[in-house]
């Protein structure tokens, strides 16, 4: 039996090093393009995959994610059935986004993009307020969105989130799907962090409709995917004076173009998909433990709800 590690923008020697020290010495671990026989693959681990790989694989039984993001894998027209689908949910990988959230919510909130711009004309001069106050939004609650909430929360932000379920989150303002409009929601925040999957249901749900429902002046941070924002309408947004401010880790495509406006735009503060990486020894840790469970057919850690998209 084998394990195709089949993951294309990064080095995975030190992932297949690591399962392998966890793993029975008779399991096989390939990292693609080397696949000796297909018949052999069980558990596939994917990441920016190579399309048609799926079907190559006629004995699957689980695809791991090696993100938190598993909509690549659900959107391949390929996806065998039956099958079982996993991601990686790890404490490096929550710190590390909180690190990124927090980072941009402190540049908001202590006006840095204000200084930065002042510094190029040599410019000394102390905004009013010093401060911007801060309702802050967070769209999805899941091991991300509950755990920065949280965070932001015991930081002194008054903070409201938005799941698709009800939830009782002590320190949150919790509103749902069920019984609230997003609308509702976005009335009530001025900084809003997206950190949903992409599912059909949340694809291009930052959109001008909900910006518009913002106060004047508002700051956007999209963490998730860039199929959630609908780029023009950010830029109608800002020109309107909806969002004034925005940080943005995802996009449409990757990487994003030469001479997209995002580039240039004042109040835009882009980065290249880095808000959080998977760490390659704690992927390890879960992919050996779930193929341990997948031969015992036990359940696996961290499965995924295709009905749901998440
Ligand atoms: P989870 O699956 O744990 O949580 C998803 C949350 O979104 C849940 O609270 C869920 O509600 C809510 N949700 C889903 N659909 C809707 C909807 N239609 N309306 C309202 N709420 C909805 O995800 P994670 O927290 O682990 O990760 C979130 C995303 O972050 C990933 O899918 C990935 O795309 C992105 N990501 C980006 C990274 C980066 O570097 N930029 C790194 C890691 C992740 P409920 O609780 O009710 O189910
Ligand atoms: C993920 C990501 O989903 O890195 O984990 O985007």
């Amino acid at each position: 039996m084998a394990i195709l590690i089949a993951v294309t923008d990064r080095d995975v020697r030190p992932l297949k090093e690591k399962m392998e020290q966890q793993l029975p010495a008779d399991t096989e671990v390939w990292i693609y393009p080397d696949v000796p026989d297909p018949a052999q693959v069980r558990m596939v681990v994917l990441w920016k995959h190579p399309p048609d790989l799926l079907r190559q694989l006629p004995n699957l039984r689980v695809i791991s994610s090696l993100g938190a993001g598993v909509e690549h894998i659900l959107n391949d027209p390929g996806l065998p059935q039956p099958v079982i689908i996993t991601r990686v949910v790890d404490p490096q990988l929550t710190l590390s986004m909180r690190n990124y959230v927090v980072m941009a919510v402190l540049n908001i909130h202590k006006r840095l993009g204000f200084y930065l711009q002042n510094q190029q004309q040599q410019k000394w001069e102390k905004p009013s307020p010093v401060e911007r106050s801060l309702q802050v939004g967070m769209l999805g609650l899941g091991a991300l969105g509950s755990d920065i909430a949280r965070f932001l929360s015991d930081m002194g932000f008054e903070v409201t989130g938005f799941s698709r379920s009800r939830k009782e989150i002590p320190g949150l303002d919790c509103m749902n799907a069920e019984d609230h409009t997003i609308e509702a929601f976005a009335r009530r925040v001025n900084l809003l962090i997206c950190l949903l999957p992409l599912t059909p249901d949340t694809e291009g749900i930052l959109n001008y409709r909900l910006f518009s429902h913002m106060p004047k002046g508002s700051a956007l941070i999209n963490v998730a995917r860039g199929g959630h924002l609908v780029e023009t309408d950010l830029l109608r947004a800002m020109e309107d004076g909806y969002i004034r401010e925005a940080y943005l880790d995802v996009f449409g495509q990757e990487p994003l173009p030469v001479g997209h406006p995002f580039w240039t735009r004042a109040g835009i503060v882009l980065t290249p998909h880095v808000a959080s990486i998977t760490d390659q020894d704690n992927a390890a840790a879960i992919l050996a433990e779930n193929y341990r469970r997948m031969a015992q057919e036990e359940p696996l850690l961290f499965e995924v709800d295709p009905s749901a998209g998440y």
